[in-house]
């Protein structure tokens, strides 16, 4: 089994409802088990500003799929809740991003693992700084990381399960 972190986002259609229900549907994956979540953060858009706040949140499965073959699930399940790809940063109903596997590294055209750039989002980092703050990054460990970031458009909602 190998330890693998997932962002999810949403900024349309309730998305509160869409990371909520995503997380279930993570958690039905096959040969993965849910291990844990973050809460879910109310987040304001970086790089395309003019759209709605997203729902941001991450997740951490145990799996023995592959980086590839969890990948492929990621996308699939995108597309199960309607997303649609019209421009880059556009919003969406659900974003899935593969960040990390533990031991694992992948430099393709389809995929880099560790993530190049979730280091410097805070809308990724201070929810992994909740769920994982120990954990090691190439760039140094979690919370340290999240510490420095500009954190003043990401606001933690209450947990609600
Ligand atoms: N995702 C993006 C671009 N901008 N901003 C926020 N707040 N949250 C996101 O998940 C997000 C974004 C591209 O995937
Ligand atoms: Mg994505
Ligand atoms: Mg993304």
């Amino acid at each position: 089994m190998t330890l693998a972190v997932i962002a999810l986002g949403s900024n349309l259609e309730n998305p509160v409802q869409q990371v909520e229900a995503a997380l279930q549907r993570l958690a039905a994956l096959p040969s993965t088990r849910l291990v844990r979540r973050s809460a879910c953060y109310r987040t304001a858009p970086v790089g395309f500003a003019d759209q709605p706040d997203f729902i941001n949140a991450v997740c951490e499965v145990d799996t023995t799929l592959d980086a590839e073959a969890l990948l492929a699930q990621l996308l699939q399940l995108e597309q199960d809740f309607g997303r649609v790809r019209s421009f880059r940063n556009a919003p969406r109903v659900l974003d899935l991003d593969l960040l990390l596997m533990d031991g694992v590294t992948r430099d393709s055209e389809f995929l880099t693992l560790p993530h190049p750039r979730m280091h410097e989002r805070a809308f990724v980092m201070l929810p992994l700084a909740e769920m994982a703050p120990e954990r090691q990054l190439p760039q140094g460990r979690v919370s340290d990381i999240a510490a420095a970031l500009d954190g003043s458009g990401v606001s933690r909602l209450p947990r609600s399960k």
